[in-house]
């Protein structure tokens, strides 16, 4: 059930977007509507991919958010949730994020999922995803909420496209077949340094449970993930805070290693 109408969802959109593209600081959004629910939340992400779309970005994938206790323990939420990704999120692997079109960034170790099959819910489990995967590749997601110290509720950041600003993707890929997703080591380095480690199964119990989730979370509203949809999973560890100078890598077992530079 919705609480708000289509003028105060478009209003939302236009406020929280023009804060991400100018990188400043959001207002909650459930300050000004408390009473928002989900339904509200995603029709105004939905309103601004919808901007983007109308001004000729092109759509890169999906991703889930929230998909690892230790990210649902950090922010203190308990569902996972789901974002789009824009084509000007993507940044070349080795490459530099430009720090000051974000506000306060943070990486996230995942695993990326390419679908080579249509996957649409309900009742799509671990396996019809493995089924349906062309490819699985190593990524770095760089979040950045609008809301002040990443401090939000589940309606504000769903209705914040999941904090979703930019992402790194590796170049080596595997097919899932030749790899065990549960149990791949993840090491995560800043500057040199390890600051967080994790395995595949920190994911929901698997990687592909993810990308099952979304397909069912998107089936509810009779849509479904097409063949070809890059999805980031969700982060195997918490996610790290990252300043201008700092050097990420990631490596993951069997899947190589993806790295970046904040400048
Ligand atoms: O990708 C994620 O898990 C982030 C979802 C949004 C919550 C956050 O900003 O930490
Ligand atoms: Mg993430």
């Amino acid at each position: 059930m919705s609480t708000l109408t289509q003028d105060q969802v478009a209003e939302l959109a236009e406020y929280l977007e023009t804060c991400e593209l100018e990188a400043k600081d959001a207002q909650k959004v459930t300050d000004r509507y408390p009473d928002m629910d989900f339904e509200d939340a995603y029709a105004v992400q939905y309103a601004i991919r919808q901007r983007k779309l109308d001004r000729g970005t092109r759509m890169a994938g999906l991703k889930v958010g929230l998909t690892s206790r230790a990210k649902m323990k950090q922010m203190g939420v308990e569902t996972p949730i789901y974002g789009f990704l824009a084509d000007y999120f993507d940044r070349p692997d080795g490459g530099d994020i430009e720090t000051d079109q974000l506000i306060h960034p943070k990486v996230e170790a995942e695993i990326a999922f390419v679908t080579k099959a249509p996957l649409k819910g309900p009742g799509v489990q671990v396996g019809s995803v493995l089924a349906a995967t062309d490819f699985v590749l190593p990524a770095v997601e760089i979040i950045d909420s609008r809301y002040e110290n990443f401090r939000f509720d589940l309606v504000s950041v769903i209705a914040d496209n999941a904090s979703s600003s930019r992402y790194v993707l590796g170049t080596q890929v595997a097919r899932p077949q030749d790899i065990d997703m549960r149990h791949l080591g993840v090491v995560m380095e800043r500057n040199g340094e390890i600051v967080e480690l994790g395995a595949g199964a920190a994911v929901l119990g698997h990687p592909a449970a993810s990308v099952a989730l979304l397909a069912n979370m998107l089936g509810q509203r009779g849509e479904e993930i097409p063949a070809g949809t890059l999805i980031l999973t969700g982060g195997v560890t918490a996610a790290v805070t990252v300043n201008q100078g700092d050097n990420v890598n990631v490596r993951i077992q069997d899947l190589g290693s993806v790295g970046m530079r904040f400048v």
